[in-house]
């Protein structure tokens, strides 16, 4: 609970006598009433959150838009680059897992924007939880064609080694968790690491993605939870698609959306047009800065990110414990700010869903027409940064990169078999030797050593059921 300020509670009466105003609780101290009235509900309803928008529909600037990071041509052009390769590398593998490449892909068609936009916005070394819809976060970084090819087809040069489903990305280099598909689980592990930044002193925040879908689950709402009462700098990007494979918003939730609980949280939120890049770009910018708890810039220049590190300071107080104010204002200090990016999923949920059997045909072309790379692109045109040659070139030369990167994937060994049994178990002591468990296996059986004795043994009897029975294993990959 809030301590409430002396200030009157806007819309309540409250009761006259200083002496006895308060009630004072644990918690904090709230105000008497002699009103009985429920807030929310169709009879007191709590105002939609707006959205946040620089550009409309058309490509034109939104008139008197707050702007506090304009975009310079520079990183404008770099952000559309990715919007566009990211379109087109989704649009590619798509297709490739139709011709059966590959056993699984999902595109973040529609929702380039906040991929893009919001990475833009984010530091380096902010390590990002991801849910799955967000490679555009990961290409912005510098994840390269080939890196997504090699995850794609599970090869020898994927880390993961093929034991991930494909889009299960994850980079220590870029700073990008391996994604799970449990939803919302890496919503708490964001908050942990926040907090771990927080308690080091580090200028970072932990960036946690999820969809509309995954707010409905137990760890998203634990995670505000924690976040708050920790001020732990944790950015929450929602990106509210307007569907849960086949749950349409409508029924996931019946209050404002996902940036409407926020404050109830303690948390500063905000809802933003995912559609326009710049809004996103300058939300994230605005709330990683408020996360850090750092006060606000000067308006950067054009082109100047305006990242500003180094500034973390102790909070002064959590949110649940103290401010002053009434309403919802954030509590100095560091802490987690959510963002709701509204978009659309343009594309079927995933290779494995065919999206016709739930919405119309119309409403699909009706959001299609709304393609924010389309949006931005005009933008850009107007500014005179950007034309038709230009384009054609970019899309030519991304979907040769891609093929070809496709191409030098499929040419790279798959994992042997065994693989399966390295990295995720620690080895026995030094010393220890493998077990009489792991001799099924004979002229294999090297690479059980230092295995804990019941995986030796799983080992030995995992190949030699491979061996015995052709055809369960892809064919290439190799036995051993
Ligand atoms: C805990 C859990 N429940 C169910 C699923 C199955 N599932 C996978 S994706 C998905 C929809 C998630 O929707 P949303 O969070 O809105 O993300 P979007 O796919 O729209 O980007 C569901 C239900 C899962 N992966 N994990
Ligand atoms: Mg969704």
């Amino acid at each position: 609970m809030r301590r409430a300020s002396a200030a009157p509670v806007r819309g309540y009466a409250v009761s006259s006598s200083t002496a006895d105003a308060y009630l004072e609780v644990p918690g904090g101290r709230v105000p008497y009433t002699p009103e009985l009235r429920f807030l929310g509900g169709p009879d007191a309803p709590i105002p939609t959150m707006p959205c946040y928008r620089t550009i409309d529909a058309t490509g034109q600037d939104v008139p008197g838009a707050h702007i506090p990071h304009p975009l310079s041509q520079d990183l404008a052009l770099r952000m559309y680059g990715a919007m566009a390769r990211l379109q087109t590398m989704d649009t590619m593998f798509y297709e490739a897992q139709r011709q059966g490449r590959f056993s699984f892909y999902l595109t973040c068609q529609g929702e380039e924007a906040t991929n893009i936009g919001s990475a833009a916005g984010l530091g380096d070394q902010d390590m990002v939880f991801a849910q799955y819809r967000e490679q555009g976060v990961l290409l912005w970084r510098g994840y390269t064609l080939d890196q997504f090819a090699n995850q794609l087809l599970g090869n020898a040069l994927e880390p993961g080694k093929g034991r991930q489903m494909p889009i299960h990305y994850g980079s220590p280099a870029h700073a990008y968790q391996t994604i799970s598909s449990p939803l919302a689980t890496q919503m708490p592990h964001a908050v942990g690491t926040a907090y771990a930044y927080k308690v080091d002193r580090l200028p970072r925040v932990a960036v946690t993605y999820f969809g509309d879908g995954a707010s409905s689950e137990g760890d998203a709402h634990a995670a505000f939870n924690f976040a708050a009462v920790l001020g732990a700098p944790c950015l929450f990007v929602c990106r509210n698609n307007g569907y849960a494979i086949s749950t349409p918003a409508h029924e996931q939730y019946k209050g404002d959306g996902i940036a409407g609980r926020g404050p109830m949280y303690g948390i500063p939120s905000i809802r933003v047009d995912g559609g326009d890049v710049r809004a996103v770009y300058n939300a994230v910018m605005e709330a990683r800065r408020r996360a850090l708890g750092q006060q606000p810039q000067q308006p950067a220049a054009a082109g100047q990110q305006g990242k500003g590190g180094g500034l973390l300071t102790e909070p002064a107080a959590a949110a649940g414990g103290g401010g002053g104010g009434g309403g919802y204002a954030a509590a100095a200090g560091p802490g987690p700010v959510l963002i709701e990016c509204m978009s659309y999923r343009s594309g079927h949920h995933s290779t494995s869903d065919d999206s016709s059997r739930y919405r119309t045909s119309e409403e699909m072309r009706a959001w299609r027409s709304r393609d924010p790379v389309a949006r931005f692109r005009s933008w850009l045109a107007r500014q005179g940064w950007w034309d038709e040659a230009r384009e054609a070139e970019l899309r030519r030369s991304t979907r040769q990169e891609v093929l070809a990167a496709l191409d030098r994937a499929a040419q790279v060994p798959k994992p042997p078999l065994t693989d399966m049994f390295t990295d995720v178990y620690a080895p026995i002591a030094a010393g220890a030797t493998a077990t009489a468990g792991a001799t099924a296996g004979g002229e294999d059986d090297g690479g059980a050593a230092g295995l804990l004795p019941h995986l030796a043994a799983q080992r030995a009897a995992t190949l030699d059921f491979a061996r015995r029975h052709p055809g369960v294993c892809p064919p290439d990959v190799p036995l051993r």
